[in-house]
């Protein structure tokens, strides 16, 4: 197997971009509990997102929710967060919250609401232009409940050209990431509904589309590695919301609820050149935490995601591609189980401290008083706004 010293560089090229929803209150449509120290404002996410990179080394990068985070002049908050010790990274296009998105935003059989749906993904590059963003994420809720309700395939026309005039008005350095979801809100059918719609409209609009993969979109028994290893291959894998799912759209911690299949899903990636810098493959957390305190749940989920990225880079690949070829199916399951079962946590503790990181970041939280300071200074946090 692999040495754990021969990956520790490659570990220093993670980026996390952790989302500013995660740090406002949220649940479900039975209740939002309120928690102590939630932000009142979008300073105050990304003051608590600041915190998770401070303490893991792994979260430079807050992602926005527009019109969650609107604010008069992003060019200052752009300036607030790097004052925070992060940036301000890919928006995303909220077109499901209005009135008028009832029947869908993009694929709306309205061309007014059409209209509405695309300026404000034209606003939203404005915003990536003011703060230097690269990535504009469209997640559609579009979608229709009962069969004949809509005609289906005019909304992929819709969509379509809709997408088109999106496309045009990115800059020469933006990407447009796609997201999937086979269903909810919308429950009959979904515009958007798998990675084969979302790469189609990518390849029709250009190599600036990309599809966005969340780990919790996927039915039941679906094989998520299978989807990365093709989009790899495709050069179409733009960027991951992760999180977890035991039922639906659970958005849990990434890793709770299976790490071995995160731990699978890495391996795709880093195999297929998904890891890196340089690689166009952006690693986004999507969470909510509805019970659970929330910057302490981000430590956890950027953690849990390094750990099983230390444990996939663990894999030795000519050992694999050696049973593989000799066709010795056990052996070949060896190495991958070798890796999975290796625990990386007290190497991934020193590498810390040789970083000057805390050794254990959620303990470092813990004792630092941050989350005390903000429970007895803020009164009345808000709502998310979605789960
Ligand atoms: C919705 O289910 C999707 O996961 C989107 O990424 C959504 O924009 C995000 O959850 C924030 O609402
Ligand atoms: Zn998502
Ligand atoms: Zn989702």
């Amino acid at each position: 197997m692999t040495t754990f010293d021969a990956i520790s560089d490659r570990l220093a090229e993670q980026v996390i971009e952790v989302p500013s929803w995660a740090y406002g209150n949220s649940g479900t449509r039975f209740k939002v509990f309120g928690s102590a120290g939630t932000p009142r404002t979008v300073q105050e996410k990304i003051a608590d997102a600041a915190k998770v990179h401070e303490f893991t080394g792994l979260a430079p990068k807050v992602a926005l929710h527009i019109p969650w985070d609107q604010v008069e002049d992003f060019a200052a908050l752009q300036s607030f967060a790097v004052e925070h010790g992060v940036r301000l990274g890919t928006v995303n296009s909220n077109t499901f919250q209005d009135d008028d998105f009832k029947l869908g935003s993009l694929a709306n059989p309205d061309p007014a609401v059409r209209r509405k749906a695309i300026e404000h993904n034209l606003m939203c590059i404005d915003i990536m232009n003011e703060i230097g963003s690269t990535d504009l994420k469209i997640w559609l809720a579009d979608g229709t409940n009962y069969p004949g309700q809509d005609d289906i395939a005019a909304r992929q026309e819709r969509l379509a050209e809709g997408l088109a005039e999106i496309y045009a008005a990115l800059g020469d350095d933006h990407r447009l990431v796609l997201e999937y979801k086979f269903f909810e809100p919308a429950f009959y059918h979904t515009d958007v509904p798998d990675w084969g719609t979302s790469y189609a409209h990518c390849v029709a609009l250009g190599d600036k589309a990309t599809v966005c993969l969340d780990t919790g979109h996927h039915a039941p028994g679906t094989n998520i590695e299978f989807i990365v290893a093709q989009l790899l291959r495709l050069g179409k894998l733009g960027a991951f919301d992760f999180n977890s799912r035991f039922y639906a759209d659970d958005d849990l911690i990434v890793g709770a609820a299976d790490p071995f299949q995160l731990f699978r899903i890495l391996y795709e990636v880093v195999r297929g050149g998904g890891y890196g810098a340089d690689s166009g493959v952006a690693f986004m957390l999507d969470q909510c935490h509805n019970i659970e305190k929330k910057i302490p749940g981000q430590i956890r989920s950027v953690l849990n995601v390094q750990e099983m990225t230390a444990r996939a880079l663990l894999v030795d690949a000519d050992e694999l591609a050696a049973a593989q070829r000799s066709g010795d199916v056990l052996a070949a399951n060896d190495v991958l189980m070798d890796a999975f079962y290796t625990d990386v946590r007290a190497d991934l503790a020193d590498w810390r401290s040789s970083r000057g990181l805390p050794a254990e970041p959620m303990k470092a939280f813990l004792a630092s008083g941050y989350q005390e300071q903000i429970e007895a200074d803020r009164v009345g946090g808000n709502q998310a706004g979605w789960n």
